[in-house]
């Protein structure tokens, strides 16, 4: 106890220590604000809020920036931007991994949760027999007339999302997989296009395929992700490859700039530990999507409703 008490008025008098209950210290974090970016769908906007709030919780700075989710790995890389919480494997993977190699850029952890992001279907259009043979891809061979829409030329529409996410991926693919003279890629202004598709489509009862990922809030609602040729490493046509192939089961990922452990130990330590499950980004997702919420409304309600969850990864490593 007297070590302990000790111990405390020690780093109380340097100001820059931490007591552990295991009595070992660490450098207080750094009063310089942790940079979280900000992009344009719905769970990594309201995780921002999520990760700052427990930021927040230990004393630390925080600041959000918009940002385009694949420069933000640049971003990353020359400390513009401190971290990265959503880095999906199908989509930035190889911009982390570019910044990575270049030096700069850590890989901090894994969350629990694997992902998919990929061209599909409400369920209720699989259920209507709108494309027989789905999810199989090869069943779009004959069905693009139920998916025709004013602006596609009498072929079918696949919504892509937003082209600042994959570029001309899809395209490349519909032309690889010779779906060219039936179907037609159409780029959506954003996310919530997708989610305004989703829902007259349904009203209107006609056939839809869109881009769209889990988690997500769609989880819950019944999505069919379509089955493409399995993706391996090098399938795609940015990658040198024939194009004929449909996004990897993937991982999600944390990145972090380099300094970032050292400047901000504490939360460096939470950002690694820290993992969230299918359901939880759901959540996230479903708050603004589904709920309407604001996204730091939802953020702070999440971390309202799961303490449990969080608080003891701001133990972590005490
Ligand atoms: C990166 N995203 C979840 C939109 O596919």
């Amino acid at each position: 106890m007297k070590q302990v008490s000790k111990t405390i008025l020690a780093a109380v008098a340097t100001g820059c220590l931490l007591l552990s209950a295991t009595g070992v210290t660490r450098a207080a974090d750094s009063t310089s604000p942790i940079v979280i970016p900000i992009h344009n769908w719905s769970s990594q906007v309201v995780m921002a809020y999520v990760i700052g709030g427990i930021f927040e919780s230990i004393g630390d700075n925080v600041e959000y920036v918009s940002a385009d989710s694949q420069a933000v790995y640049e971003s990353i890389r020359n400390g513009d931007v401190t971290i990265s919480h959503e880095v999906w494997q199908s989509t930035f993977g190889k911009s982390f991994y570019n910044a990575m190699a270049k030096g700069g850029v850590i890989d901090a952890g894994t969350h629990e949760a694997t992902t998919l992001e990929e061209m599909g279907v409400p369920t209720w259009v699989v259920e209507k027999g709108l494309c027989p043979g789905l999810p199989s891809w090869e069943a779009l061979k004959d069905c693009h007339a139920n998916f025709a829409t004013p602006d596609s030329g009498g072929k079918g529409r696949w919504l892509e999302g937003p082209q600042s996410w994959h570029g001309d991926l899809m395209p490349e693919r519909v032309a690889a997989l010779g779906l060219s003279d039936k179907w037609v890629v159409k780029f959506a202004g954003g996310a919530d296009a997708l989610w305004a598709e989703l829902a007259s489509a349904k009203k209107e009862g006609r056939g839809t395929v869109i881009f769209n990922w889990t988690p997500n809030f769609t989880d819950a609602d019944g999505f069919t992700f379509i089955e493409f040729p399995e993706y391996y490493d090098g399938c795609r046509k940015a990658d040198g490859g024939d194009g004929k192939c449909g996004s990897p089961k993937g991982w999600l990922k944390k990145a972090a700039n380099y300094k970032f452990p050292k400047s901000h130990p504490h939360a460096y330590t939470i950002f690694s530990q820290l993992s969230f499950t299918t359901e939880q980004i759901g959540q996230m997702a479903a708050l603004v999507d589904v709920d309407k919420m604001d996204h730091k409304e939802a953020g702070k309600k999440w971390l309202a409703d799961n303490e449990k969850i969080w608080k003891p990864w701001t133990q972590a490593g005490m």
